[in-house]
């Protein structure tokens, strides 16, 4: 059974006898972007790691599974998260049995920075019982789609409002949407270079995109015009949401504290006046 941890951007997964409390895009070390302009905050991570904790005490899980992108600059390691990143996890093995992390695309060179015993596992994703956990800037591997639920992160959704005096409206958001089938099969196939489409067995009903765990981050207004199709945005939302296995427009959108707002087609480029 899936639960949403309102109001926080986190999933329990109870399936036997694991208790799998999931996270996804922590982005440790964002601050090291603004160093580089010359802006010096303290940082972040101690917040992060609070609020972990936090949720934590509250759900008190045997694993920990983290959906990607634990750090912040893509290719390299920073000096802040040689230095934040092992402090983070050093407490975290303390405190939880079981940890592993599926590799996102910020998560270059992050191996050397944690304690043993935490598994890595590719961006590609892993499975426990019926749902299916990937990063979400690459195809999820074959054995996902033998699960009714997928769930990834990597898109940081959001949504968000204008009114007349120029103020925006920004809140981070809960996607659940259904899966076009035909359409997921043929896009994997054809990604996986399966000759026989048909012989893919495909169950997976819904997609959950989980809001970013970091909420200092940027993130992609889902209810912006063209989101699906719009040259500009392809390349962030990743292949699945780009090859419209994802019906992005009936879409439906959650804040936080689990209130519900309607689809992305209704509240695409919605303006308040
Ligand atoms: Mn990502």
């Amino acid at each position: 059974m899936l639960t949403f941890i309102e109001p926080h951007p986190a999933l329990l997964l109870r399936h036997e006898k694991q208790r799998t409390l999931i996270v996804s895009d922590l982005h440790i070390g964002w601050e090291v972007a603004l160093s580089e302009k010359g802006v010096h905050v303290p940082s972040q991570m101690p917040k992060l790691l609070e609020k972990l904790l936090q949720i934590i005490k509250q759900t008190k899980p045997s694993m920990l599974l983290l959906l990607g992108d634990v750090k912040h600059t893509i290719a390299k390691a920073a000096t802040e998260e040689w230095r934040d990143v092992p402090d983070f996890f050093a407490t975290l093995t303390r405190t939880v049995p079981i940890i592993k992390i599926i590799l996102g695309n910020h998560d270059g060179n992050l191996e050397p920075l944690l304690p043993e015993g935490i598994e890595t596992l590719p961006p590609t994703g892993t499975t426990i019982g019926d749902v299916g956990f990937f990063h979400g800037h690459t195809w999820p591997a074959v054995e996902l789609l033998k699960c009714r639920t997928l769930v990834m992160g990597h898109v940081h959704p959001m949504i968000m409002f204008h009114d007349p005096s120029g103020f925006r409206i920004t809140r981070q958001v809960w996607v659940r949407a259904k899966c076009n089938r035909d359409q997921l099969k043929k896009s994997l196939a054809r990604h996986y270079n399966i000759k026989q489409a048909t012989t893919l067995n495909v169950k997976t009903a819904q997609f959950i995109i989980m809001p970013s765990f970091n909420e200092f981050l940027g993130g992609q207004p889902v209810n912006r015009k063209g989101i699906g199709t719009d040259h500009k945005y392809q390349a962030f939302i990743g292949p699945v949401l780009r090859s419209k296995s994802v019906k992005i427009a009936d879409a439906e959108l959650f804040l936080l504290d689990g209130t519900f707002l309607g689809t992305v087609e209704q509240l695409t480029d919605l303006s308040l006046s």
